[in-house]
């Protein structure tokens, strides 16, 4: 919900935005207009002040991490040929294609018993041979080996496939999910809602209005779910606050969300990347702030904004605490979709990486469940403030 906050006007010099900084002061919520003119700003500074301040009103110096665990199922998906922003996906006969046995999945959980790990994330393609009772032998095989983690599995676009293939309603489907052990949802699959935008980089994919439509239902079965915004590639600041503002008026209406992720397009590997030209340029630090920033303005309903070091690298990730952001992607172990995009960041954190960059912003480390509960505070280690907290590698 919005809070009123103290703002320093000096801190902002853009003087386009003093509008909307009396709004943030007063806790009104923006508008459409407003969330365009913060794109079109160049005033980072201002506007990173404004989303820190409202930040530091909701989760005062803490930010938030969990220790997760990514298993990607199957590369394997129908829609290889028309998301072409995707690197990750195979056709079933292409080099590279691969499908987990129940086998591979138990290995791949394996490690969770000798790390902290108390989340699964498990995302992957639309795969013909991965329907309803492929994720409900893993969902209860990885229950009955971990009992203590948290599945959280498929997003709306793989949900609403297994239904089709299953010809059963979404609703069902979510309903055998969730018995058979899926606890929340991924944000994943939204990219941008924009029809426009859509037809060119993610044809035949779910619509936006489908999307919603998913998390809607979810939502209403007591799923709670994430919600993202894949950026950097076609679309404009049109296009964002046109996505941001279906994502605010559905957790209007049902409350589910419980963070938001801006996803840093990849080009490496993918036609849409060649097609730009833009092989091996990811988005700008400067836009990446910009996103985590007007996320937490735009977004004033959504509780938690994350930053995933592995698309926008720890050193972003680090500076946005001071731009809005409350909420780490974990320790994740192993990491394929943005990899395979050309991400050049570690494919895991340790907890104590994960302590050193948190304190390296002079914040205070929380070890939170995956429905932001806290478990564990760090704010008791002495060297808090001194430069050896800094980041020094990842
Ligand atoms: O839907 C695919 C994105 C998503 C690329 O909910 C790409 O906590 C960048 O669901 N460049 C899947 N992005 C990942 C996902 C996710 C990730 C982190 C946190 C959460 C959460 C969910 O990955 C896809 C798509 O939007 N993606 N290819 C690429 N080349
Ligand atoms: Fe398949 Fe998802 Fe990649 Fe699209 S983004 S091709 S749906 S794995």
């Amino acid at each position: 919900m919005p809070v009123p906050v103290r703002l320093d006007r000096q801190l902002i010099s853009d003087a386009s935005l003093a509008p909307l900084a009396d709004k943030v002061e007063v806790g009104e919520r923006l508008s459409f207009d407003d969330g365009v003119a913060l794109f079109k700003s160049s005033d980072i500074t201002g506007i990173g002040h404004l989303a820190d301040s409202v930040n530091r009103a909701k989760h005062g110096d803490r930010v938030m991490f969990a220790a997760n665990q990514h298993i990607n199922p199957t590369n394997i998906c129908i829609l290889r040929k028309t998301c072409v922003f995707c690197s990750y996906a195979r056709l079933p006969k292409e080099d590279g294609a691969y499908r987990y046995t129940m086998e591979q999945i138990w290995e791949e959980a394996a490690t969770a018993n000798s790390t902290l790990t108390r989340e699964f994330h498990i995302v992957g393609g639309l795969d013909m041979k991965a329907g309803l009772a492929y994720y409900q032998e893993m969902f209860r095989g990885l229950k009955e080996r971990h009992p203590q983690v948290h599945i959280k599995a498929l997003t709306a676009v793989e949900i609403a496939h297994i239904a089709r293939i299953e010809k059963m309603s979404v609703r069902d489907t979510l309903i055998a999910l969730h018995e058979a052990g899926l606890d929340t949802m991924p944000g994943g699959g939204a990219e941008v809602f924009s029809p426009g935008v859509r037809a060119t980089i993610a044809d035949k994919k779910l619509s936006g209005e489908e999307y919603i439509a998913v998390h809607r239902e979810a939502h209403s079965l007591g799923i709670r779910s994430n919600c993202t915004m894949l950026y950097g590639h076609v679309e404009t600041y049109e296009d964002r606050i046109a996505h941001l503002a279906m994502l605010r008026d559905l957790q209007d209406e049902t409350g589910g969300y419980l963070a938001y992720i801006p996803l840093a397009y990849h080009p490496d590997h993918n036609e849409l990347g060649e097609t730009l030209h833009r092989t091996g340029t990811a988005t700008s630090g400067f836009d990446d702030l910009k996103n985590l920033a007007v996320g937490r303005l735009f977004l004033d309903n959504v509780e938690h904004i994350k930053s995933h070091w592995i698309m926008v690298t720890p050193f972003v990730s680090q500076i946005s605490l001071h731009f809005g952001v409350n909420d780490l992607e974990g320790t994740v172990v192993r990491e394929k979709i943005y990899h395979e995009a050309g991400a050049h960041t570690a494919q895991a954190m340790t907890l104590d990486q994960i302590l050193r960059l948190i304190r390296g912003a002079k914040k205070v480390p929380v070890e939170r469940d995956s429905f932001y509960r806290v478990l564990r505070t760090f704010d008791d280690d002495p060297t808090l403030t001194s430069p050896r907290n800094e980041l020094t590698a990842a």
